[in-house]
């Protein structure tokens, strides 16, 4: 037998108990829950004898639709109340104005990647990307820059241990190694990306961008080389009479080497880069060397490429006429939203330029 008596005033007391609609739950479940004295009851009503068993039920299932009655009613009640006290807290007025929205700036070292991804992408060149932390086979070794190598020093590295095997990578060259590893040629592809070298003076910051191009197949040679930076060179200054001129240099990494230098002149004492009769170095470039080809086993006789090297904040500075490199990594709010560029503004340059 169940004592209903006891379970109605059990009922009573836990909801006068009520303060909230945690409680309210809580009180639900202890009642009407899997295990809830209500639920229980009814499963118990098996073992009341038949002829008490109807009537019991049928007590049951009052007090049952009762408490559903009580509990929505009070459900109601502190919904009703929460809203209210929302409504009084937050008060919107809907006749303000609305808050200024600010857009961002894209960076100039953005958008100048963004620049040479589309030029270089119009003739088949893929992005490829790879880690800053670099180990030294991939930033020396495998590029013909054995240990002692005077170029080495020249690098001025970060080396991030004691043994000089892990270190800030000081060009994005080991992105090519890693490529070459990987994938069988023809490989032809840009790496921009940052660089570190221990480097900071008026025109050097220890962090810059490079940008370096690789493109191996058979029967690659200088001329495509050649070929192929006049036609980014002219694009990305937008000027078709742009003139450029290889004169013989050196790299460890490639063999021959050369650097280019492109046409300008003074206008308004600043830089011009395009039609001119001054030269100005910008970039490096040369046939992939074939202890480069061999350390990341590609054939030398069956294939050749040519690579090259170029500053990406220095291209920045030439094209937008940006005089103070180190301005580029202060973070000044103001001079990005001067130097910057809207988010709208595709890079379209690559179009269109007369022959
Ligand atoms: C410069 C010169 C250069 C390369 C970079 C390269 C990469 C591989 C193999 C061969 Cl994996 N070469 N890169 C070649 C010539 C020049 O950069 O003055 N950069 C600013």
């Amino acid at each position: 037998m169940i004592d209903l008596a006891q379970l109605k005033d059990q009922i009573t007391n836990k909801l006068s108990g009520i303060t909230s609609l945690i409680d309210l739950e809580e009180t639900k479940s202890y009642f009407l829950g899997k295990k809830g004295l209500i639920t229980v009851a009814f499963k118990n009503l098996g073992s009341v004898e038949a002829s008490e068993r109807k009537l019991q039920a049928s007590e049951l299932n009052i007090i049952k639709n009762d408490l559903i009655d009580r509990l929505n009613n009070l459900q109601n009640e502190y919904e009703t109340k929460q809203i209210n006290s929302n409504l009084n807290s937050e008060k919107l007025d809907i006749t303000l104005p609305s808050k200024k929205i600010i857009k961002g700036k894209i960076h100039p070292v953005s958008q100048v990647i963004d620049e040479l991804t589309s030029i270089f992408s119009e003739i088949g060149f893929s992005v490829a990307e790879g880690p800053d932390i670099e180990n030294e086979y991939n930033n020396f070794t495998a590029l013909n820059t054995p240990e002692h190598h005077p170029a080495r020093d020249m690098h001025d590295t970060f080396y991030l241990d004691k043994n000089k095997k892990t270190l800030l990578r000081t060009h994005t060259s080991p992105v090519q190694i890693r490529t070459m590893l990987k994938n069988k040629p023809p490989i032809k592809i840009i790496v921009p990306g940052r660089t570190y070298r221990c480097d900071s003076d008026m025109t050097h910051t220890p962090m810059f961008h490079q940008l370096e191009g690789l493109y191996v197949d058979k029967n690659i040679n200088m001329g495509d080389l050649k070929g192929c930076l006049e036609y980014f060179l002219k694009n990305f200054f937008e000027d078709n009479k742009l003139k450029m001129r290889l004169r013989p240099s050196h790299f460890p990494f490639t063999e021959p080497s050369a650097e280019v230098d492109i046409s300008y002149k003074i206008e308004n004492e600043k830089i011009v880069v395009g039609e001119g009769d001054k030269w100005l170095e910008v970039l490096g470039c040369g046939m992939v060397h074939p202890n480069v080809l061999k350390n990341v086993k590609i054939d030398s006789s069956k294939f050749q490429g040519y690579a090259f090297g170029v500053g990406i904040d220095r291209l920045a500075m030439l094209k937008y006429g940006i005089t103070d490199l180190r301005s580029f990594f202060e973070g000044d709010i103001r001079w990005l939203d001067h130097y910057g560029f809207d988010s709208n503004d595709v890079p379209t340059n690559y179009r269109g330029l007369s022959k």
